[in-house]
């Protein structure tokens, strides 16, 4: 079977790799030239355990190559961004429609078109359908159209790509049969058969769903905050209930998927999807409540104008991966309060950030912004050493409890 992947980015790319390892011979297109010339060459532009691994052994048993231009196909595949739009927090197809169009001078009769890139509930009917059904096809009936969400975590995108369940939403039944004929190929878990908007709607609320649960934590270490009470004492007591599971409060959320996909329903439905924007705003207020923390715990020390040495940017642990870091907003706004900023993130491509010495070095405050495996047990003799004040605050409360008493931890659950 030949297989079309427009998009070579941390989905696309993957799932390339998994269909090109299991016969089926996959041309991956992508915009960006630079990342053709280095995919064939077996040069992987994503930090993602395997991947790399894949992408060779497919180069290897010539079964994948890159390409600017879409080739003709079986099935085409369409994992392409969705950001959300400014004004009015739709959902932007723009990206989806341009892939599309771009397939649409190689698309024969009897071909499959998925999109796994997450949409808005309707997208498929009112905006995929018509491109290809004003060209002249009938879907159900010579193009076979299907949304099949990816629902992967970045970190083993290439474990649950082959097991998780996966959702393949038809626009007719047979687009869902021959969807999931496709998945079949390599998918070990369920193939989950439904309709596109039922489909669509799903994957968003997956997103949603944990984008309000840690918004329920982070407001409830923002209530700790208020009256004094360790939010992570109260998280582990009350986690003891058998059907309670709270989250973990954080500096924010971020991410490609649970900072923009509940937007995606909020726009569909302002007036009724109450609880989804206020889970939102509460999130996207932890950077500006980071830095108030930061303020408090820096007046403690009569220490103006200090140096602040910030572990970690990317959004999520152990990767390099930093889109809508929450980080990025906590350092600007201390920025413009006029602290120093050094930043340590060995996970993250900048040469700037990588001397964790030089980031440390005579710091008032060390700001763990990222759950890397690095700062679970940071070297506390260095950090006294380095530090002006060895302080350390724990956004993400990974920091093992620190023996010394020259050092000072906070955290998001002790504030005090
Ligand atoms: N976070 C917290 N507290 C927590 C858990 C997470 O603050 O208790 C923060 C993280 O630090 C991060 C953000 O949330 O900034 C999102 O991280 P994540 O690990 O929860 O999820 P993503 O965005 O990497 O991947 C999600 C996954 N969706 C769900 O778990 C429902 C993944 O399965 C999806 O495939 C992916 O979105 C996607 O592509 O949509």
């Amino acid at each position: 079977m030949k297989i079309c992947v427009i998009g070579q980015g941390y989905i696309g790319l993957p799932t390339a790799a998994l269909f090109a390892l299991n016969e089926c011979n996959v041309v991956g297109v992508d915009i960006k030239k630079e990342v053709i010339d280095d995919l064939n060459k077996g040069i992987v532009h994503i930090e993602e355990p395997g991947i790399s691994e894949a992408i060779n052994d497919a180069i290897k048993e010539k079964r994948y190559v890159a390409q600017l231009e879409p080739s003709e196909a079986d099935v085409f595949i369409i994992t392409v961004p969705t950001p959300y739009k400014m004004e009015n927090l739709s959902c932007d197809l723009s990206f989806v429609i341009e892939a599309c169009n771009s397939i649409l001078k190689y698309v024969k009769k009897g071909n499959v078109i998925i999109v796994e890139s997450t949409i808005a509930p309707g997208s498929i009917e009112e905006t995929v359908q018509p491109i290809f059904e004003n060209n002249g096809f009938e879907i159900g009936e010579d193009l076979f159209l299907a949304h099949c969400p990816e629902r992967v975590l970045p970190g083993r995108i290439m474990y649950e790509l082959i097991n998780n369940d996966r959702i393949i939403g038809g626009v007719t039944p047979k687009c869902t049969e021959k969807a999931a004929e496709a998945y079949g190929i390599f998918v070990k878990g369920e193939l989950m058969k439904t309709e596109a908007k039922t489909a669509e709607l799903s994957k968003c609320m997956e997103n949603t769903f944990r984008d309000i649960n840690i918004a329920l934590a982070n407001e409830l270490a923002k209530i700790c905050a208020e009256i004094d009470v360790n939010a992570l004492d109260v998280i582990k007591l009350a986690n003891k209930h058998p059907r309670v599971n709270i989250l973990n409060p954080g500096p924010g959320v971020g991410g490609h998927c649970l900072a923009i996909d509940p937007y995606f329903i909020y726009a569909k439905a302002p007036e009724t999807a109450k609880i989804i924007k206020l889970a939102r705003d509460t999130n996207k207020s932890m950077p500006n409540f980071v830095t108030k923390y930061v303020e408090k715990i820096i007046e403690k020390y009569d220490d103006e104008n200090s140096k602040i040495a910030i572990l970690g940017v990317s959004y999520k642990g152990n990767t390099g991966d930093t889109r809508e870091s929450p980080a990025f907003e906590i350092i600007s706004n201390l920025k413009q309060k006029g602290y120093g900023i050094a930043i340590f993130d060995p996970h993250v491509e900048n040469e700037e950030y990588q001397d964790f010495e030089n980031a440390i070095n005579d710091a008032s405050l060390c700001l763990i912004l990222a759950d890397h495996d690095e700062f679970k047990e940071l070297d506390i003799d260095i950090l006294i050493k380095q530090m002006k004040n060895p302080i350390i605050f724990d956004t993400k409360n990974i920091v093992k409890e620190v023996a010394q008493e020259e050092v000072i931890l906070y955290n998001l659950g002790n504030l005090s």
